[in-house]
């Protein structure tokens, strides 16, 4: 018995019904990158366009009226969905990637200063450490790691003796797009305050999968994607602390972020406005809000105990193949997430074998290089599961995984 009726569910998004080759149909094993999007998100868009089409926070016509109270409304459900507890501090972004150079452009650039530590996790994405190496090679800040031990755990004994160094900021994954590890975000975080840090959370992965609360959680920053949680593209969120906000220098200059303008001057908007510079993604973050509405209406718990019930099953089924080497912890302590290696088969001729049978899963290094370097490996394959995938589909792509074996044999 499933959490979620993922047959119903399925009824909801066209793609999957389609056919990727004559006669092969989908299995789409690949949400970690992107997920798929439902009928209510698709027709937000496309009702958008058709009706109420105008730019916002400008016209005082119907359209614009309209178009403005859609997208603040959707903001008002993104807030309610991590539990913020005003929508103004919800920032709408064009993803995770931009909200953390937010925070590293604006927030960082003006409160650290040559010699400050970052604390940072080994199995970051590189989202969650370029912005960090241009800061530290532009202004001396430095930056220390928090190791992965075997078990693809974040090593808390050297977190706790890296504290001592008194960081300012401790910036790190909810959840690993390789691994799949759901770190104790709660606990680091408690950790971090108790020394004297803020924290930034990379919610990108948490978000769509796990009730994520950032009261409960205590967390400063919380950055995350529309895409990767049913909704469009372009379009992200990143969620602060209010001081933290009010204290910030606006970001990006330009219409919008301004409330009064003179030649040599000029006074920054209010938030949340202060951090949206120019047109939005406007129809992207009303597609958004519709996307949180529709989570909302399955219940994360019940997603949550799906892809438990999912990862269970593919980490069963693929550890009993001789030769595959899935990473990361035991299913209970992670996401639906597998990434594994295939004896020495290289990773992209894996995946391309498997969508040959229409299995879509990706490979390579997913943006977390240095993870891989760890592990000691320069790729992996990666298949992930979300609300709509059925053990069946672990079935094809174990399947699939033979095939590949048969063809290198
Ligand atoms: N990971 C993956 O296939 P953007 O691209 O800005 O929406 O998300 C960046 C990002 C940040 N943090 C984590 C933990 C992520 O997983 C991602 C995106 C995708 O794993 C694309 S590389």
């Amino acid at each position: 018995m499933t959490a979620l009726d993922v047959k119903k569910i399925r009824a909801d998004f066209p793609i999957l019904d389609r056919q990727v080759h004559p006669g092969v149909p989908l299995v789409y094993l690949d949400s970690t990158a992107t997920s798929q999007k439902p009928l209510v998100v698709i027709e937000a868009l496309n009702s958008f366009y058709r009706t109420y089409n105008a730019n916002i926070h400008r016209g005082i016509h119907v359209l614009a009226e309209e178009a403005t109270a859609m997208y603040e409304d959707s903001r008002v459900k993104v807030a309610r969905f991590i539990n913020a507890p005003s929508a103004r501090q919800v920032i709408f972004t064009r993803n995770t990637t931009e909200s953390i150079n937010l925070v590293a452009y604006s927030w960082a650039r003006a409160n650290l200063k040559s010699g400050d530590l970052i604390i940072l996790t080994e199995m970051e994405h590189h989202s969650n450490l370029i912005p960090w190496h241009m800061l530290a090679f532009e202004g001396g800040v430095r930056l220390e790691f928090i190791p992965v031990n075997e078990t693809g755990s974040l090593d808390m004994q050297v977190y706790q003796e890296l504290l001592k160094q008194e960081p300012r900021l401790v910036a790190f994954t909810h959840m690993s797009n390789v691994l799949g590890t759901i770190n104790p975000a709660a606990e680091i975080i408690r950790r971090a305050h108790a020394a004297g840090a803020i924290t930034l959370l990379d919610g990108a992965q948490s978000v769509p999968h796990l009730s994520v609360d950032v009261q409960e959680l205590d967390a400063d920053f919380l950055v995350f994607s529309a895409h990767k949680m049913l909704g469009p593209t372009g379009i992200g969120a990143l969620y602060g602390k209010l001081e933290l906000l009010e204290n910030m220098p606006p970001f990006l200059g330009g219409g919008d972020m301004i409330k009064t303008v003179h030649l040599r001057s000029f006074l920054p908007n209010s938030l949340p406005h202060k951090f949206e510079a120019g047109t939005p993604a406007i129809s992207e973050a009303i597609g958004f809000g519709s996307a949180v509405e529709y989570l909302e209406g399955l219940g994360m718990t019940q997603v949550e105990a799906h892809e438990q019930e999912m990862i269970h099953y593919a980490l069963e089924r693929l550890e009993e193949i001789p030769g595959v080497r899935v990473y990361g912890p035991p299913a209970e302590h992670k996401g639906a997430v597998a990434a594994f290696t295939l004896e020495d088969i290289h990773p992209h001729d894996v995946a391309q074998i498997l969508d040959r049978y229409g299995v879509a899963v990706r490979a390579g290094h997913h943006c977390a290089q240095p993870l891989h370097e760890k592990l000691g490996i320069p790729a992996t394959t990666r298949a992930s599961f979300y609300i709509y995938n059925m053990p069946h589909e672990v079935d094809q792509l174990v399947a699939g995984i033979y095939q590949v074996k048969k063809m290198f044999s």
